[in-house]
């Protein structure tokens, strides 16, 4: 419809208009607000965004929280041009390719030491791995012949994509209300801190917090009970850290009681927490680990679920003769050549550059940076992990959601570009981010706080 004149690549702000951005419903976005005022990046390099006008924007949340090596690396532009140009498609069910089992391995040898954690199914994304670990954990009980574990425990806050199977055990209201009956689960409380607490790391221990399984078991029975799915630390919901020892209560139920612990490490994942996992960051190994985002440094949808090698023996026993699936699930996508030739890449680009080493260095800058905004107008609690800082912002009566977006849009104008979501902004830079960068970004956020109404 009415197209600009230019090739796509070259357009500038002034060539976009309306009437052109109409056909694109855009995702968790305000469609009528971006479409008044446009937002559009034209090019990326390393640690910046480009807007069409040629302006610079430091990335404050790394992409969405998934180009941690930063942007416009030429390793991987190499490694998925080659592969395309190889094996651009190849039928995900029946028949393989190299590059899956290849970075399947290479996943594989970065979970925790001992884990057992050594199979791995690919998805095209975080939200397709969140409902196919839920769709495992129920499986598999079927399969040891135990098919009344069907019940999915959730937490509150958690965030685990948009798919039915994730917002039923997500617990952020605005993703699940609109969308009617789910499949059955239940939460367990959040773990976030009272405003004003503004912890370093990870709170002090909060018994209580995890014991609350002990409640849903004992109204549901672990019969009933299929599995437990958590985010390490929180994303979504404003980096939100465990207390002390909550982890570890909560493995501690789950073995007890013949539970499945599902852990979602889209977020953090593959560096962010400055170690592979966020279970290896916490000490603590689940029976399922999710992962997407970081693991191709964004430049390729993928992601996926890696299983211990007990839940796969399980299906493999079930499966009937040789020639039957195991586990009627899979996306044409799984396992998509460029997207696994995507992941061997930034793998191997993360040890190249010792990604771990640089988010373990930068953790302790950024945490002294955002505690830094504590007596900040209008910042009510700050919390941090790895290389993730969420901030909760002093609401607005009655429009709790206004503010932070006020903030993030000032904060675009200023070259900085953060996530605002809920009460919350939400800081991830890349890993390879300077201590510099850091201070100007945070520094930039407290001017802009300050000057909110
Ligand atoms: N689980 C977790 C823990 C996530 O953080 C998903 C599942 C879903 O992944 P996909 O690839 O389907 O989006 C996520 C994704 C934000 C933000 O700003 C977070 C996510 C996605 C987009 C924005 O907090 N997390
Ligand atoms: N809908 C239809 C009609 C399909 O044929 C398919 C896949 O063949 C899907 C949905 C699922 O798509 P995907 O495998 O990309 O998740």
């Amino acid at each position: 419809m009415n197209a600009p004149e230019k090739h796509w690549t070259l357009l500038k702000s002034s060539d976009v208009h309306g009437d052109w951005l109409a056909a694109h419903w855009m995702p968790f976005t305000g469609n009528r607000d971006f479409k008044a005022n446009p937002r559009l990046f034209g090019a990326a390099k390393g640690a910046y965004y480009q807007t069409l006008d040629g302006r610079q924007v430091f990335d404050g949340l790394s992409g969405l929280w998934c180009v941690g090596l930063g942007h416009g690396r030429q390793e991987l532009v190499d490694a998925i041009s080659r592969q395309a140009a190889q094996l651009d498609y190849s039928p995900a069910f029946q028949f393989g390719h190299p590059a899956s089992f290849e970075l399947a391995n290479r996943i594989v040898s970065r979970m925790p030491a001992g884990s057992d954690l050594n199979r791995v199914f690919f998805t095209g994304s975080g939200s397709e791995a969140a409902d196919t670990s839920l769709k495992m954990a129920r499986a598999y009980w079927r399969a040891k012949g135990q098919g009344s574990k069907t019940r999915l425990i959730g937490r509150v806050k958690g965030y685990h994509g948009v798919n039915f199977g994730g917002i039923s055990v997500g617990g952020l209201p605005a993703n699940r209300k609109l969308f009617g009956q789910g499949i059955e689960a239940d939460h367990l409380p959040h773990t976030q801190p009272a405003n004003g607490s503004f912890h370093r790391g990870m709170p002090p221990p909060q018994m209580t917090l995890a014991e609350e399984l002990l409640n849903l078991i004992n109204l549901h029975d672990a019969s009933n009970i299929a599995a437990v799915i958590v985010e390490p630390f929180a994303g979504s919901a404003g980096v939100i850290i465990p207390p002390q020892g909550y982890l570890q209560r909560l493995r501690e139920i789950c073995t007890q009681h013949h539970i499945l612990l599902i852990f979602d490490e889209v977020i953090s994942g593959f560096g962010r927490s400055g170690a592979w996992t966020g279970a290896e960051a916490f000490g603590v190994t689940p029976d399922l680990l999710n992962f997407a985002k970081q693991v191709t440094n964004g430049v390729q949808p993928l992601g996926g679920v890696v299983a211990k090698q007990d839940i796969y023996d399980t299906f493999m026993a079930a499966g009937g003769p040789d020639y039957m699936l195991e586990f009627a699930h899979g996306y044409t996508y799984s396992a998509h050549p460029v997207a696994c030739a995507a992941g061997i890449a930034a793998l191997e680009l993360m040890e190249k550059e010792d990604g771990l080493q640089r988010v373990r260095e930068l953790a302790p800058h950024l945490e002294r940076a955002v505690h830094g905004l504590q007596g900040v107008k209008h910042v009510a609690d700050v919390r941090n992990f790895g290389l993730a800082a969420g901030i909760t912002v002093l609401s607005m009566p009655g429009e709790p959601a206004r503010r932070p977006y006020e903030v993030a849009m000032r904060m675009f104008a200023k070259g900085f570009y953060v996530r605002y979501g809920g009460d919350t902004i939400q800081l991830a830079p890349p890993f390879i981010s300077t201590p510099a960068e850091i201070d100007r970004l945070v520094a930039a956020l407290a001017e802009t706080f300050e000057e909110q109404p």
